[in-house]
């Protein structure tokens, strides 16, 4: 086994590189590895020490698997002081990603040079914690105070040019990291250049770190780590000494690491990567995907059309008529605009994309050489069935067909085909060149290539994507259906809509559910109700004051009004004063006495319905595994990143004392909280949802 760090003399200089794939992490062996390389070089008499890294990158931070776990000597901060103080002249040169700990690394070694490509940065809070090896300390001293802020708050890398203009680094060069590397040592030993220790430069003037403090607050919304990161750099400024602010970063930093949030961060951090790493898939060939159709041109095939013209794929676009059609092309160039105002694409790229790469008609018979299509009409069994039934006749056999449906039967679109196998669920999220999420709805005959290439073609379009089977909304819709229906219910009985999204704001969403129905429009879920009355179950409790919001034509956002009133130019809305009326007329109807809740009460009800349909989705094979929920809220509900999703929260909670509500709840409505029969099991033997992610490899 090759080692974590080798060893190697060339002339005066100890070359220590790092061989630890895929990123460098700073492992213990690591961490040893550099230790021993630095007393080595010093007992040997070597006048300078290289650092780089093998592979792809230079360390690219902690070794974020050992989180959590007991700190093994040499811990970071050590070693970083360890390096800068060495008698050696110390460079390290970068490329790749020098993040977190490697940064750091970095920023302890006496001179820094790295390649025009390379990325460096300070992520640390979007782990949850902040950095904890010096570089609240250092990066101030290096880079001023302004910038070092901004990439310790944001934790947003920044380019080598960048840290070259803000003296992150002193020089950029082509080549490898070793040649680049070994050039500069040499010359910096044959200009007789004196070591650096970035411990002894000034500090900057300081700013108002409490104004500072609030700001960071207010902006992380409820997210604790960049707040305190502040902290952090204010203490370089406060300690007796540089290894005091070292000693003070390192007790924020093992503060937050006890945090809840440390763990949901850290948690959304490897299932985003796990979540679509499907083992029945890696020996499984995804079909080649240049060309896409789309059916409709709405809000949601535009988006969908969009996504996919900024990423390089042909597609054809299919209206009913000319107007449609021409409707459908201004969406889709407003939205490349948008891209391109935003830097994603230049003036060139978009009318590529507008004039070669799009082409709208209004005849199927243009679908006939497309390797996919996706279908985004109207929400109606019957007209789906229509369309799959026009595909299957004008595809090209082997062409994957896609339906963006958001609650439909799968399995029934595509009896309407001769070819069940090549018949998916993709469920994009509006809008679709934005939102991250996409759900990979897997029918009973779906063939496994076929789901391959759904997800191929997700990675393509940078999306999250999520294996789902067939149910009523999969696994998103059915999840939100459920914790509405919580809302809604709490509503009736007398809490205020506004009381309920302020509380789920306040515990990290970017909106709360009313302020969400108005912005999707209301006219959805009415549809949605409707469509189940005729097989809904007798004892469901059912709520009639958003019906009749509806029923007078307030439909949210889109009509001005809905449980929020909104004013043109204005953003948000204030409270509908017409809501109340209709809440009350419903209590009445229903012969409800109004109660108050308490915020803790709202936030424990919203949750506990969350979790409970998650286990629902879990316990029936809908979603594999608890983070699949994990990341279909967090990438397409907004759910708070730092809780990891609604199955990380139960489990920081404890799935014992969720039961315990979800069955006190039960006296007040048995139908609705009926308890999950995961949720039980999990309970009686003991053990968490994540040890359901560990089951499935
Ligand atoms: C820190 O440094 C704290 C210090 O201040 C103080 C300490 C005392 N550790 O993302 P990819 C795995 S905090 C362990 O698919 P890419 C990753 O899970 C750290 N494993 O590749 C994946 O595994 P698998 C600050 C890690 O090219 C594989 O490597 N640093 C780590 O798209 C490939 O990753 C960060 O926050 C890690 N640090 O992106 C950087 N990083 O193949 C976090 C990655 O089994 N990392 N893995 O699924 C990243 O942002 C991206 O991984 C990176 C590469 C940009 C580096």
């Amino acid at each position: 086994m090759t080692e974590a760090i080798v060893y190697e003399r060339i002339g005066d200089i100890a070359v220590l590189s790092a061989q630890n794939p895929p990123v460098n992490a700073l492992s213990i062996d690591m961490r040893r590895g550099l230790l021993a390389g630095i007393e080595r070089a010093e007992e040997e008499g070597a006048r300078a020490v290289l650092i780089y890294g093998e592979g792809r990158t230079y360390f690219a931070g902690a070794d974020i698997r050992e989180f959590g776990k007991p700190m093994v000597a040499p811990v970071l901060p050590d070693l970083c002081n360890r390096i800068e103080a060495t008698k050696l002249i110390v460079v390290s040169a970068l490329h790749g990603t020098a993040l977190g700990g490697g940064l750091e690394v970095a920023l302890s070694s006496h001179y820094r040079i790295a390649v025009p490509g390379a990325k460096m940065g300070l992520p640390e809070v979007h782990l949850g914690v902040i950095p904890g090896a010096g570089g609240t300390q250092r990066l101030p001293r290096i880079a001023g105070i302004d910038a070092a802020l901004e990439m310790i708050t944001t934790g947003r890398p920044i380019s080598a040019a960048d840290a070259l203009n803000k003296g992150v680094i002193d020089r950029v060069a082509e080549g490898s990291p070793r040649e680049i590397g070994l050039a500069y040592t040499r010359e910096l030993l044959e200009q007789g250049a004196p070591r650096r220790p970035v411990c002894y430069m000034p500090l900057p003037d300081p700013v108002d770190f409490d104004d500072t403090y609030e700001k960071v607050l207010a902006r992380g919304r409820g997210q604790l780590s960049p707040a305190i990161a502040v902290r952090a750099v204010q203490a370089a400024w406060e300690a007796e000494s540089f290894l005091d602010g070292v000693r003070q970063e390192r007790e924020l930093f093992m503060q937050l690491m006890e945090t809840d949030q440390r763990q949901g961060l850290i948690h959304a951090f490897f299932s985003e990567r796990a979540v679509s790493k499907l083992p029945e898939l890696t020996e499984v060939t995804p079909r080649d995907i240049a060309s896409m159709g789309v059916i409709g041109g709405g809000t949601m095939g535009a988006g969908i059309a969009t996504t996919a013209l900024l990423s390089g794929l042909s597609v054809v676009l299919v209206e009913r008529d000319d107007d449609a059609s021409a409707a459908a092309r201004d969406r889709i160039e407003g939205n490349l605009k948008g891209a391109l105002k935003r830097g994603k694409v230049d003036q060139a790229q978009l009318e590529s994309m507008t004039v070669e790469a799009l082409t709208i008609a209004t005849d199927y018979a243009d679908l006939s050489e497309v390797d996919l299509v996706v279908e985004a009409v109207f929400e109606d069994m019957a007209v789906k069935r229509e369309v799959f039934a026009a595909l299957d006749a004008h595809c090209r056999p082997g062409a994957i067909l896609a339906s963006n449906t958001s609650y439909l039967d799968i399995n029934e679109i595509a009896a309407a085909t001769s070819r069940p196998q090549d018949v998916i669920g993709l469920h994009f999220f509006s809008p679709a060149h934005v939102m991250k999420l996409l759900e990979v709805v897997v029918a009973d005959q779906t063939a496994p290539e076929v789901v391959a290439s759904g997800f191929a073609l997700g990675k393509r379009l940078k999306k999250i994507s999520v294996r789902s089977g067939v149910c009523d909304g999969f696994i998103g819709n059915r999840i939100m259906n459920s914790y509405r229906r919580a809302a809604d219910y709490m509503v009736l009985d007398g809490a205020s809509p506004y009381q309920i999204d302020k509380v789920m704001t306040e515990f990290g969403f970017a909106m709360g559910p009313f302020a969400v129905a108005d912005l999707a429009g209301l006219d959805i879920g009415w549809a949605a109700r409707k469509r189940r009355a005729p097989t809904r179950n007798p004892r469901e409790r059912v709520v009639q004051f958003s019906d009749m919001l509806c029923e007078g034509g307030d439909f949210g956002q889109k009509t001005g009004k809905g449980f929020y009133a909104y004013e043109a130019g204005k953003r948000g809305g204030s409270a509908n004063p017409q809501v109340a009326e209709y809440i009350k007329r419903d209590q009445r109807d229903q012969s409800v006495t109004p109660k108050s809740f308490s915020n803790e009460d709202i936030l424990r009800r919203y949750m506990c319905a969350m979790v409970n349909e998650a286990a629902k989705v879990v316990g029936e094979g809908v979603a594999r595994r608890p983070l699949d929920v994990d990341m279909v809220l967090l990438f397409g509900y907004g759910f708070p990143r730092f809780w990891g999703g609604p199955l990380k929260w139960a489990d920081l909670q404890g799935p014992a004392a969720i039961l315990d509500d979800i069955r006190r709840y039960a006296k007040e409505d048995a139908f609705f909280w009926r308890p999950a029969p995961l949720l039980e099991q999990l309970v009686n033997e003991g053990r968490i949802f994540d040890d359901l992610n560990r089951e499935v490899t």
